[in-house]
């Protein structure tokens, strides 16, 4: 099979027509994701499985969400240890519960839907279009490259700017109720941290202005979170909200390091122990 009758099986080409890489369709769909992404740093692209899959995208996800790491972490909102030095009224100073759980690519099997699409070159090629990125590349992570985050009923994945520049995702699992993807849109920017509106969001007071997604399975999401506070909502009722997390990076070869892999996954492979020492080493040789 054409590497792209293989993402024609899965995605609505009709609607998204990436069977046509540079084409006009091809450019109309990536201006308006650009464009939106420019504005609110989010961008849906409803339905953009098929409507006759989303049921097996469901159920693989359902399959593997057991073989999630569950540890509620203490967290704040930038990522930083709990320990740093910050004024008492800082927003980074407000401990949160993060209760996510992730299953990792390595649990995920190959014929998976969201595997499929996260590993198709067409696939990447438009989504770096939308980005207006060059191109990217698949996070070189053997763990963190793709994975099912999985919020239980109870559970949230509270309040957090990302680390990464870009974040591409689709919801497998709605939840009952709650389990809302909220944001709001460039509440910092590059020249301000806007403390006080972040802590007005973490606190719960004041007005600054929350969106919310309602997101359906087999959408899929981009967003810039380096700049729009964000977070899933608590999740209630009796199912769990399941998400794939397409991880990319603008360069090759990027991996977590020790630290953060044990604190997702509860385990390194041999590739973040080798890439942590030949960060130290600054070569790649063998030993
Ligand atoms: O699961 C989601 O929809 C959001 C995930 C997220 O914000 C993240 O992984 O940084
Ligand atoms: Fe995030």
């Amino acid at each position: 099979m054409t590497v792209m009758g293989v993402l024609d099986e899965i995605v609505d080409t009709a609607r998204y027509p990436l069977a046509d890489p540079e084409g006009e369709g091809w450019r109309a769909a990536v201006g308006t994701a650009a464009a939106e992404l420019a504005a609110t740093g989010c961008h849906v692209l409803r339905e953009f499985v098929r409507p006759e899959l989303v049921e097996t995208l469901r159920t693989q996800g359902a399959a593997i969400a057991p073989d999630a790491y569950y540890k509620v972490e203490r967290v704040n909102a930038y990522n930083i240890p709990l320990d740093s030095e910050l004024p008492q009224d800082h927003p980074g100073a407000i401990v949160l519960e993060r209760g996510n759980a992730f299953v990792p690519r390595d649990l995920i099997p190959a014929d998976a839907l969201i595997h499929r699409l996260y590993v198709s070159e067409v696939f990447q090629r438009f989504v770096a279009d939308c980005f207006g990125l060059p191109g990217l590349h698949e996070f070189a992570d053997p763990l963190a490259g793709l994975c099912l985050n999985v919020v239980a009923p109870g559970m949230s994945h509270p309040w957090h700017f990302d680390t990464n520049e870009f974040t591409v995702s689709m919801l497998t699992q709605p939840a009952e109720a709650g389990g809302v993807f909220e944001f709001c849109p460039n509440i910092r920017s590059a020249e301000a941290e806007n403390l006080d509106d972040v802590r007005a969001v973490l606190t719960g007071t004041g007005d600054h202005p929350v969106r919310r997604l309602d997101l359906r399975p087999g959408d899929l999401q981009l967003f810039q979170g380096r700049f729009s506070l964000h977070r899933v909502s608590p999740v209630s009722g009796a199912v769990q909200r399941h998400s794939a997390i397409f991880a990319y990076t603008d360069r090759p070869g990027v991996i977590g390091t020790v630290e953060r892999t044990r604190q997702l996954f509860g385990r390194v492979l041999p590739d973040h122990v080798a890439a942590a020492a030949s960060a130290v080493r600054g070569d790649r040789l063998l030993d």
